[in-house]
Parts: C-alpha cells; structure tokens; sequence
C-alpha cells in the first residue's frame, strides 16, 4: 500500500498515478521513496510489461515540495537531489517501456520526472517548464541535462534561464513530448501506445530502450559498438525466429509476449 500513490495492474500494463492533488503531487522525500518502491514492484512483476505514470488532478507533478525544500540546509539538500537522481535513473533504467501520461502542470521535478520516462503523451491543458530560477535555484533532479539532450542546448538553456512555462504544444514543437491529446483522451492513448508496443518482441523492447539510453551517452564509435552488441541477443532469439519467419510466410508474428 502507498500514501501518496495509486497503483494497479490491468492487462499487463501497471498504472501509477500520483496521488497527493492538494500539494499539485509536488514530490517530497515521502512521494519520491514511494515512487522508487513502486517502480521496484513494477520492475519485478512479471505481469507488468509496460508501466503509464500520471498524476491526480489539475498537476502531473508541480515539482519538488518547496515547503519541504525550504527547511533543507545545503547538505541535506543534496542528499535530497541524490533521492531525486537515484528515482529517475532507476525509472529510466526499468527494463520495460514507461510513458509518461501528463495530465497538468510537469514543472521543476515533474518536468524531469516526465522527461525521465521513455514516451511523454501531454493533455492539451498541460504545461511544462522548469521555473527553478524563480526559487533562486537550477533543477536538481536531472533537468540541467536530460532536458538539454531532448530539446538541445539552446532550448534547454532557454527554458532553464527564463523559467518560462510553456503549453503542451509548445512542448511538442519542441521535442519535449512525443504526442498532445484532449484530455480526455490522454490515458486511452498512452494504452494504445503501450498495447502497440507490447504486440512487439519484448526482447527487442527492452534492447532497444537499454541501446538507445545508454548509447546516448557515448561517442559514436563506441556507440556504434554497443548497438551490435546489444542487438545480438534479439537476433539469436526465438522471437526473431518467429518475426522473420512470420514475415516470409506472409502472416501474423505471435511473439514471446501472447
Ligand atoms: N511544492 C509544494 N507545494 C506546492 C507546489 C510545490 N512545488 N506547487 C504547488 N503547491 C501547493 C501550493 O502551495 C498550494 O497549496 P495551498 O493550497 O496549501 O496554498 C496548492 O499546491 C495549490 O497550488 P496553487 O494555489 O499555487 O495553484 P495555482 O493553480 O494557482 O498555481 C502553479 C499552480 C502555477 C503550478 C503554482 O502552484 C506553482 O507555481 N507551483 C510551484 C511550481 C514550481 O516552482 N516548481 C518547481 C519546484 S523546484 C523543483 O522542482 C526543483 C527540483 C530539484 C531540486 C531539489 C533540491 C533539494
């Protein structure tokens, strides 16, 4: 059970969404402990094969919790930003796909909670930014270089310097969400997009985000490297067999994950 979380499991696809609407689920120590423990759960849970994280309310995540922020000496500070990087870098390094399904405000922490999942999908009413400069501080949970890496640098020095607040579709121009839909429709279309990905090879699945994260990181030589490695093991599996076969037979691939 979570105080600050709703999670369940419904046809392979866990649900988590944020639960602490009177604060915008603004991510105090407390939400950011439960959110690693939820992520574990989902993680290890054989059932799971795509996670969808929201938030309850007019709030995705409105950020850290600046009341709690604000009690905080530098040290214990940090030991708040380490909390907040081990959270989305476990997030970013499950093995199975997580989309982001932002519902409202994914400013500061939220922004980089969303931008720590594999696929953002953002209702129409959705805002983005990272307004940590209005506080007198940089983001702290991974902003200054996820968002960069998304967007590029000039943007993401833009969004950080300004602290502007900008729209879901303003988002989408820019690369920082990957599709905006009506509000209504935000969890109905992150499911297609996760039940889309799940009728595909769960070993390719998880070869691809794994390659794609960590070569992101690396010089292209090496890179280069990674991805032959990496894409070994889909290609000496059954589920290979079974998509190219199904290909030359001219019929339906029925893949590991049926
Ligand atoms: N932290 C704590 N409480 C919050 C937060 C937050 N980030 N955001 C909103 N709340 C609370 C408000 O205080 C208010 O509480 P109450 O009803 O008790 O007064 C309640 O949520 C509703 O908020 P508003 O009345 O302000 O709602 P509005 O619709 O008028 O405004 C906004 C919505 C624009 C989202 C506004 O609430 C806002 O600007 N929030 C703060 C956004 C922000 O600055 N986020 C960045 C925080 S810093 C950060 O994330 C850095 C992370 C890494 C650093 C880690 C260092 C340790």
């Amino acid at each position: 059970m979570y105080e600050n979380l709703n999670f369940e499991v419904k046809n392979k696809i866990a649900y988590i969404k944020i639960n602490r609407p009177k604060a915008l689920n603004a991510l105090n120590s407390a939400v950011l402990d439960e959110l690693y423990a939820v992520f574990s759960e989902a993680s290890s849970n054989d059932e799971v094969m795509a996670i969808i994280l929201t938030g309850e309310g007019k709030a995705f995540v409105a950020g850290a919790d600046i009341a709690e922020m604000n009690k905080l000496t530098a040290l214990e500070g940090k030991e708040m930003m380490a909390k907040g990087h081990a959270v989305m870098n476990f997030i970013e390094s499950v093995n199975k796909p997580v989309i982001a399904a932002v519902n409202g405000f994914a400013l500061g922490g939220g922004c980089e909670l969303a931008m720590a999942c594999d696929i953002r999908i953002a209702s129409e009413n959705a805002k983005f930014g990272q307004p940590e400069v209005n506080l007198g501080i940089i983001p702290g949970f991974g902003g200054t270089q996820r968002l960069p890496r998304l967007v590029g640098k000039g943007m993401g020095k833009y969004l950080i310097m300004t602290g502007e607040m900008i729209s879901a579709d303003e988002a989408a121009r820019i690369g920082l969400v990957e599709k905006v839909v009506p509000a209504e429709e935000l969890i109905g279309t992150a499911e297609k997009v996760a039940k889309t990905i799940l009728e595909k090879a769960p070993i390719a699945i998880t070869a691809a985000k794994s390659t794609i994260d960590i070569g992101y990181n690396l010089d292209m030589a090496a890179a280069s490297r990674l991805e032959i490695e990496a894409c070994a093991a889909p290609f000496s599996s059954d589920d290979r067999k079974e998509g190219m076969g199904a290909f030359l037979e001219k019929r339906q691939a029925k893949f590991n994950n049926k």
